[in-house]
């Protein structure tokens, strides 16, 4: 669409050049969302829909109840619930992929497979309460994959990884009633309470949504992580390259898209291979590029550097480049519109995910015991693909360079150097001021708001201000396409938080890896609580979480768990669901900050977004009696040596 207003659609130049030059004819996301408005009920900006049985849909405003009696507040209440148990679902079914597969390795079943990152296994054994003393590793590898699937359908008790988390706030979800007993269980318990006719009090339905979160958050989400670690290796710091113009003119393009990274890491190891590389050669290519979109991205980049073309709202228009021989989607985050658009262009959309086909695309399902061959398949018919690429290509020359690969072991390697592996440094620095808290900007894109300005807009605030900023998801992927990961944003930063990027060389945003990784900052702010200093609990600390341009349910059990866990969190956007129903909004804001000391806040206005957090975060460092600025102290050899950096 040849439009003014594709300027107002996207901070991204790639992604903005793309809308001016689209062909005639194609349509995206930014189109659609013009020509379809949002429904003024069901999206809940002036009412609450509930189609939750068939004598539904109940369209219910402020007074009125729905057919069954249901009222507004327990309406809003259980949509919330369901959204949540959705996202919860997504992630930790994600966890238990991993879990399965690392069960395969360690038995052999998975061929070019094998555990990569042994301390991680055992580390996580411990965390998992299994014994480690004079185990073999894939021994160990098969009792931790069962363990994992056992929290899955574990009945009662708690989730042993609770454990991660400070004592003080274990016992607070004890004392609530609120410490998930097993990740299905929750899930189930989610879609059961909210049939007609069951869980009927907003506060009680809400209680049960918080557990639910939490199984996410310290369940699916962080078993996700952990195994992707141990079977793929922990990332630490890497530079890459971002943006549209990382696809390849002369050679075949193949894009990673979705969540999970199994079957993408092979397909990087097989294209890099002299018998794919011959391959392509051999069909007039001059090599192969693998580039990634959405998570999917953000796993190949923190570990192997591959370049992430763009998040959500790029991957059609990574198609209309008329550049990639194949997509190869796995789960979440991949819209349909794809089959539509690869249809139009010589793209082979291939779906591989047991859990996920898409109308109009290949399928071929991913195998973990015969995941090389698979791969090598999947890239040949890639190649074989090339031949049918236009001459012309559209690919816009834009790209950015970005750190990434800070995973919670790597943040503390590079705070306390090699043999002193601490948060020490990042305490002192919060409690001296000269970094005044720590922001995670997190999430998707949403195609009714301006494409990553939200994001961008906060992270440059919040660095100007002597914040450090944590990202995970798209959010990451924005700032990476803007240069914000790269050293020289520390111009833009405060002095104080310039002072510590440069001590300890790391850039002043932080890029911590995909959705499921949201789990490493529960990580971070935990052992930070255990550091000492900034109080007991997490909701002691100066720190906030952002989801500024939200839009999937996995965004809202992220928030969900981040507050259940203690931390304030600031949805911008698209409302959430709930904000017809005062009494909902009540018990997300007021209820649970009384309750778990976190809570869920829509703020609509971006810039009102920064000033809470600000005053959020400036709120628990008078708390903390570390509010007035202490004199700045600068490092000699000597202090340097007692931070452990030299
Ligand atoms: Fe209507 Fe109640 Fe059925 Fe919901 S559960 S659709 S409010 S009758
Ligand atoms: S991909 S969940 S749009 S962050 Fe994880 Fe991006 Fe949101 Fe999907």
């Amino acid at each position: 669409m040849k439009s003014k207003d594709n300027k107002n659609r996207t901070e991204d130049k790639a992604v903005l050049e793309m809308l001016e030059n689209m062909d005639e004819g194609m349509e995206t996301a930014f189109d659609r969302a013009e020509a379809m408005k949002c429904c003024p009920i069901g999206s809940g900006i002036s009412g609450i829909c509930c189609k939750n049985c068939a004598m539904g849909p109940c369209r219910v405003r402020e007074g009125k109840t729905g057919l069954c009696g249901a009222t507004i507040d327990t309406i809003a209440a259980r949509n919330l619930a369901r959204h949540i148990a959705a996202g919860a679902a997504a992630h930790s079914d994600h966890g238990r992929g991993l879990a399965q597969l690392l069960k395969d390795v360690a038995e052999g079943n998975a061929e070019g497979l094998k555990i990569k990152d042994e301390m991680k296994l055992l580390k996580f054994a411990k965390n998992l309460g299994l014994e480690v003393k004079d185990k073999k590793i894939n021994e160990l590898g098969k009792e931790v994959a069962e363990k994992a699937l056992s929290l899955f359908g574990q009945q009662e008790g708690k989730l042993e990884l609770l454990k991660m988390a400070p004592k003080k706030r274990q016992e607070k979800w004890d004392k609530l009633g609120i410490s998930p007993r097993g990740i299905d269980r929750e899930i189930v318990e989610t879609l059961h309470r909210t049939h007609i006719g069951v869980d009927q009090d907003p506060d009680h339905i809400l209680d049960h949504a918080l557990r639910n979160a939490l199984s996410d958050g310290w369940g699916g989400s962080l078993i996700a992580t952990e195994i992707t670690d141990i079977l793929y290796g922990t990332p630490k710091a890497l530079p890459a390259k971002t943006n549209l113009g990382m696809l390849s003119k002369d050679d075949v393009n193949i894009v990673v898209h979705g969540h999970e990274p199994t079957l993408s890491e092979v397909i990087v190891e097989m294209a890099g291979s002299k018998e794919m590389l011959d391959y392509a050669k051999e069909k007039g290519a001059k090599g192969i590029n693998v580039v990634g979109i959405c998570c999917t991205a953000n796993e190949v980049l923190m570990r192997q550097g591959i370049a992430p073309i763009g998040n959500f709202l790029s991957q059609e228009l990574a198609l209309m480049t008329g550049s990639v021989e194949a997509m190869i989607v796995d789960i979440q985050c991949i819209m349909q519109a794809l089959a539509k658009v690869a249809e139009k262009y010589h793209t082979r959309l291939v779906t591989t995910s047991e859990k996920a086909k898409i109308t109009g695309a290949e399928h071929v399902e991913f195998d973990e015991r015969k995941a090389p061959s698979i791969a090598k398949d999947i890239i040949k018919s890639a190649i074989d693909n090339f031949k049918n690429r236009k001459k012309e290509v559209n690919i816009p020359n834009i790209t950015s360079d970005l750190i990434a690969g800070f995973s919670h072991e790597y943040i503390k390697y590079m705070l306390g150097g090699r043999f002193r592996e601490s948060f020490r440094p990042l305490n002192d620095a919060v409690i001296d001021g000269r970094i005044q808290g720590v922001v995670a900007i997190v999430g998707c894109n949403n195609a009714r708001h301006p494409h990553d300005k939200y994001h961008n807009f906060l992270t440059r605030e919040f660095i100007k201000r002597d914040y450090l900023v944590v990202q995970t998801g798209c959010a990451a992927i924005a700032s990476g396409k803007c240069g914000l990961m790269m050293p020289e944003a520390m111009e833009i930063a405060g002095d104080g938080l310039k002072s510590i990027c440069e001590t300890v060389g790391i850039p002043p945003v932080l890029h911590m890896g995909s959705c499921v990784d949201n789990s490493r900052i529960l990580t971070v702010v935990s052992e930070v609580v255990e550091e000492g200093g900034l109080g007991e609990d997490i909701s002691d600390l100066p720190v906030a979480g952002i989801a500024a341009e939200w839009m999937s349910e996995k965004a809202l059990s992220i928030g969900t768990y981040f507050v259940a866990s203690g931390v304030y969190v600031a949805f911008g956007g698209e409302p959430i669901p709930v904000i017809s129903s005062k009494k909902v909004v009540e018990i997300m804001t007021k209820g649970w900050n009384e309750k778990v000391g976190g809570m869920l806040e829509y703020v609509p206005d971006v810039e009102e977004i920064l000033n809470k957090v600000i005053n959020h975060i400036q709120e628990k460092r008078k708390a903390l009696k570390i509010d007035v600025k202490k004199e700045r102290v600068l490092y000699d050899m000597e202090a340097r040596r007692e931070l452990g950096n030299v």
